[in-house]
């Protein structure tokens, strides 16, 4: 068996290593929600960054569930191998940026301390659409939501992402300790905007003379990230020790591609990010509706239908001839809703995401991104087909729809059942239920969810036609003979 990777180990002389020594270097950054995509995203822009520039900027993991982060990081030194998975083989590349990983239940006030720290300039934050808490209906927070209640009620021992923020700023105010960047990596619409406003609303609630003091000193900007990086498997670490000659618990596998996009908005410096290939520019608005649009909504699309036709990754699903048609339409009347993106021709871009999609040796299950649907759809589908109903091809998302409505009936084609993973599971499952097979009352129950689709939708009836038309035929021929005939009446 091999020796675990730490930071006195000695690696296999084809991995890359850091161009600095970790150690020489402080942590200037909190990271919230240290999971696979930070790993090989955000961490590895920094890694870079430090190579290139130096500086305080080692990143400090926080996890709000899960040990595994810690498990996996804290033994190492923090270091990991990111395995980039391309046409040309498989490359394996040392990281140093990540210094240690704080598991926030074990350490509630350590997580509070860190983000309150002066030497703490950023907070980054992945944590998936579903942890922020937020109000669909008015965009601000949602008070039902199991962590904005229980850290309104217990602001001094938070458990979710807003309660820790607003728990450290208020210490960070109270201590004196200075400006800082909170800067959201997730896959939602202006993002920075998004988490300033909940941070707002939670501050309000629990300490008054907190917000003019936020207002004053802590900027949110928001970015664009992309990178395709599936849940690591057994496989990833097998092939780390292969590659490494060493035992690596945290390795993670991603694509060659990558991109981050950021508003040059920060309140108390940042990491040369851009020598790393980040894109700095004042407004990523057109960038996010892009990707979340292009690819996240074609994503969304391929995990449902494919799944349902029996295909278990996204670059399975794209040999599907059918259904890569279905995905170009969607692809197409997405980027009509698009406003002009600086330096990218759309064209290009929907080229590059089949090409993307298409990648063998990226292993991207299906059934990872159908999880939460009804957190994704709102911005992927919900959005660029309201602003298409009235004078595009609002027909080209009524697929993606009707097989999200199949795969929330919870049970495949073979009659196994599996998961939801939604954190609307329960409704939908009733919804489902009391629909019994019905494609009519699957619709009327599932967009009566609140929160998911906005009123307009239901109420079109070309639109709700096109979705139970397609539903009708997922139900009697199958997804794979409801691909067929959608690609079909394309042409
Ligand atoms: C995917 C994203 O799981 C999902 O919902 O659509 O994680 C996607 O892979 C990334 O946004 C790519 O940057």
């Amino acid at each position: 068996m091999s020796a675990r990777l730490d930071a006195s180990a000695r690696l296999a002389a084809d991995v890359a290593l850091p161009a600095y020594v970790p150690e020489d270097h402080g942590c200037g950054i909190v990271h919230i929600g240290i999971r696979a995509f930070h790993k090989a995203h955000q961490a590895i822009y920094t890694d870079t960054a430090l190579g290139l520039d130096g500086g305080d900027w080692r990143i400090l993991g926080v996890s709000l569930r899960s040990r595994e982060a810690a498990t996996g990081l804290n033994p190492q030194d923090g270091r990991f191998l990111l395995l980039t998975r391309g046409a040309d083989g498989d490359h394996a590349r040392l990281i140093g940026s990540i210094a240690h990983v704080l598991v926030a239940p074990d350490a509630p006030d350590a997580v509070i301390a860190a983000i309150a720290d002066p030497a703490t300039r950023i907070v980054t934050v992945t944590v998936t659409e579903k942890a922020y808490g937020i109000d669909r209906s008015t965009g601000g927070l949602d008070l039902t939501h199991e962590a904005i209640a229980h850290d309104l009620d217990a602001p001094d021992a938070p458990r979710g992402v807003i309660g820790f923020l607003v728990a450290g700023l208020a210490r960070r105010r109270a201590t004196n300790a200075g400006p800082l960047t909170i800067l959201c990596c997730d896959n939602l619409p202006e993002n920075g905007h998004m988490l300033s406003r909940l941070v707002d609303a939670f501050a309000r609630r629990v300490d008054p003379a907190l917000p003019a003091w936020i207002d004053a000193n802590i900027r949110f900007p928001s970015s664009m990230v992309d990178r395709i990086t599936p849940a690591p498997t057994d496989r990833t670490l097998a092939d780390a020790d292969r590659m490494s000659g060493l035992r690596d618990d945290a390795a993670v596998e991603t694509e060659p591609f990558s991109q981050w996009i950021i508003e040059d908005d920060f309140a108390a410096g940042r990491p040369a990010w851009e020598k790393a290939g980040a894109l700095f520019v004042a407004s990523v608005s057109p960038y996010e509706k892009m990707k979340l649009r292009m690819l996240n909504g074609a994503h969304s699309l391929i995990a449902y239908a494919g799944f349902l036709a029996g295909h278990e990754t996204v670059a399975d699903a794209m040999q599907d001839r059918g259904l890569t048609r279905i995905v170009g339409r969607q692809m197409e009347a997405a980027a009509a809703t698009l406003p002009p993106v600086p330096g990218i021709d759309l064209r290009a871009y929907r080229d590059e995401l089949l090409a993307r999609f298409s990648n063998p040796a990226i292993r991207h299950l299906t059934y990872q991104i159908a999880m939460d649907g009804t957190e994704k759809l709102p911005q992927r589908i919900a959005s660029p087909l309201v602003e298409t109903l009235e004078n595009g091809d609002a027909d080209a998302f009524a697929f993606a729809i009707a097989a999200w409505m199949r795969y929330c009936m919870g049970i495949d084609e073979t009659g196994a059942a599996y998961a939801l993973r939604d954190p609307k599971e329960t409704l939908i499952a009733q919804a489902a239920k009391d629909a019994r097979r019905a494609p009519e009352r699957l619709f009327a129950n599932l967009t009566a969810i609140p929160g998911v689709f906005p009123a307009v939708i239901r109420a079109d009836s070309a639109l709700r036609t096109s979705v139970i038309t397609h539903l009708s035929t997922m139900l009697d021929r199958g997804m794979t003979g409801a691909i067929e005939a959608a690609a079909q009446a394309r042409t």
